[in-house]
């Protein structure tokens, strides 16, 4: 273990918490762990962690502070009592938070005398410290700085800026994606299961045709940020068509239109606004209030 290194303490050892300090005793850092239930650090105890029994101890040891607990209430639930004691020091908050609670976290450590750090976790545990593992931060700047080579331990670190909650918001948007892609896979695995299909045998074809078309959302974006939807191919109009039958052809497999619904609607009403010869792109108009 080489003597320089930051002293981290981690708070909170569900699945994440246990990677992220394995992750930083593979790095060399001296690590102090806590957990509110006991018991969940037996592995990194014998990995060389210090488990603490209570959280003034886990923070007393710990120059960096990173926070991986269940939501916002329950960073709330654990840091508040102990805010005296968390002044002057740095927190990195990991848990998961929407940007104003992220934001009401950076008031709140600010008003404690706290550096604070929001970050998103673009990963799984088990690929915390691995190629693909993606982290981003928003908040104080020099906390990244100061920090960033303990924080690229769990994967690329990057930083977005002073707002604490840009980071949650970039997480949130990555994450409104991937549902919405998951939701249309599980609606054709609907479909295909009705003629006897299995769902990993769709799986195999879904992920070659999904990989292809996601490559045209560079397109899309700068559809959207130029406001221009002038396209001559795959107009509002003709997606339109395509949804009315993938509708059709859905009611006909006796499969609910809870996920496709909405998404030929919003289409529908795109193009009764007048804006039927343009990119499908521009249904991102619609979207916001
Ligand atoms: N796991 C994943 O794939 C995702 C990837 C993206 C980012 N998330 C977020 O990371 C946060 C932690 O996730 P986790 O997987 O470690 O979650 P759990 O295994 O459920 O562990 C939750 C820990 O939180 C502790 N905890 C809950 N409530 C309180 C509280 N009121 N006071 C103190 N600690 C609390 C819990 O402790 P215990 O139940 O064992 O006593 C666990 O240590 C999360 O924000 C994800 O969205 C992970």
């Amino acid at each position: 273990m080489a003597d320089n290194q930051t002293p981290v303490t981690v708070l909170g050892l569900g699945a994440m918490g246990r990677a992220l300090a394995a992750a930083l005793l593979k790095g060399g850092h001296p690590t102090t762990v806590w957990n509110r239930t006991p018991g969940r650090d037996t592995e990194l105890v014998a990995a060389g962690a210090r488990g603490a029994a209570t959280l003034s101890g886990a923070v007393r040891d710990g120059d960096l502070v990173i926070a991986v607990l269940l939501d916002h209430a329950s960073v709330h639930a654990a840091l508040d009592p102990i805010a005296g004691e968390l002044s002057g020091k740095t927190v990195v908050n990991l848990t998961t938070t929407t940007p104003d609670e992220a934001r009401e976290l950076a008031g709140w450590a600010a008003g404690h005398g706290i550096v604070y750090l929001d970050g998103a976790i673009i990963a799984t545990p088990e690929m915390i410290g691995q190629p693909g593992s993606s982290l981003l931060y928003s908040g104080v700047r020099e906390v990244f700085e100061d920090h960033r080579a303990a924080l690229e331990l769990f994967g690329t670190a990057e930083y977005f800026g002073e707002d604490a909650g840009i980071a949650s918001l970039y997480d949130f948007a990555l994450l409104s994606g991937m549902y919405a892609m998951f939701a249309g896979f599980y609606h054709g695995a609907a479909m295909l299961r009705s003629a006897g299909v299995s769902a990993e045998a769709f799986a195999a074809r879904a992920i070659p045709w999904i990989t292809a078309t996601v490559q045209t959302l560079s397109e899309a974006g700068r559809f959207i940020d130029s406001g221009d939807y002038t396209t001559d191919v795959q107009s509002l109009n003709f997606n339109k068509a395509a949804l009315d039958a993938i509708v059709r052809a859905s009611r006909n497999a006796g499969v609910g239109l809870d996920v496709i619904g909405p998404v030929k609607n919003h289409n529908e009403r795109q193009v009764a606004d007048r804006h039927r010869d343009d990119a499908i792109a521009r249904n991102v108009e619609g979207l916001v209030y």
